[in-house]
């Protein structure tokens, strides 16, 4: 998904025509005047935390990592609203903006990145690490790329357990090139697990453009070797994630397994 702020990203010349495997992006949906409110309050309310979370970091009161989810906030809320009861989300360590999308309390997700005891990990996890199995949020991970492989194993207990939600699980154009992503890309084809992988292209790895750092910068078209189509949206359009939300959903639920956006 791109999220790039400042410019459109970069797309590959042969293949960014959203199509991929008979699966075309969507159009953007219209919402209704409540779902345009709804949307907007959502992204706000991420924008307005993140800049707090910035300038507490800034002085002094969040210890250890705090990575901002600025500029991606359309992502998380489109997804979000394309979701049914009991769908799941697990996320890396850019997770502020995924927890409160998934509604756990904006206080909670505060006192944690604070330090104190009403933390949601008590004020022992950070900004990195918090988890509401209530809300279904499943972290907040450091380790680049491994969300990727436990979040397709929440999906594979999902199929097991034969109910019908579906897994979110995002990671980025960094954590893109790691190897546990290719062999989790393979297991959740052949064994059509409801797992929804969700690229965030935002263009950087720490410093490294995604020129410098990947053969195919078509991120859609990662699960080409695996059978598993991709669509290529525009991460900074709420209305398109949500169609390709939709879409997405459906297509896990009707059990044809994996799908990249
Ligand atoms: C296994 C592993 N290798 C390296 C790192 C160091 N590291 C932290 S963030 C990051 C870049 C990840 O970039 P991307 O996946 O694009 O996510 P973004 O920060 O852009 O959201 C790296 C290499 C790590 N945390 N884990
Ligand atoms: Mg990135």
């Amino acid at each position: 998904m791109a999220t790039a702020a400042r410019k459109a990203p970069a797309k590959s010349k042969s293949r960014s025509d959203g199509k991929s495997a008979g699966v075309s992006a969507p159009k953007p949906v219209d919402f209704t005047k409540d779902e345009e409110l709804d949307a907007y309050r959502r992204m706000l309310l991420i924008r307005r935390f993140e800049e707090k979370a910035g300038q507490l970091y800034g002085m002094g009161f969040i210890g250890g990592f705090c990575h901002l989810y600025i500029g991606q906030e359309a992502v998380v809320t489109g997804m979000k609203m394309a979701l049914v009861d009991g769908d799941q989300m697990i996320t890396a360590y850019r997770d502020h903006g995924h927890m409160l999308a998934m509604d756990l309390s904006p206080r909670g997700v505060m006192a944690e990145l604070t330090g104190r005891r009403g933390g949601l990990s008590r004020g022992k996890g950070g900004s990195m690490h918090m988890f509401s199995k209530e809300k279904h949020f499943y972290g907040g991970h450091g380790i680049v790329g491994a969300q990727v492989s436990l979040g397709t194993g929440l999906a594979f207990a999902n199929r097991y357990r034969g109910n019908n939600n579906v897994t979110l699980t995002y990671f980025g154009d960094g954590a893109a090139n790691q190897g546990q992503v290719y062999e989790s890309f393979n297991m959740a084809s052949l064994w059509k697990l409801p797992v929804i992988y969700i690229i965030e292209n935002n263009r950087y790895a720490m410093g490294t453009s995604v020129s410098r750092s990947s053969a195919e910068t078509d991120f859609s078209q990662r699960g080409a070797s695996f059978k598993i189509p991709g669509i290529q949206v525009d991460g900074m359009d709420v209305r398109a994630v949500k169609a390709a939300g939709d879409l997405a959903t459906e297509w896990c639920r009707a059990g044809k397994g994996p799908l990249i956006l």
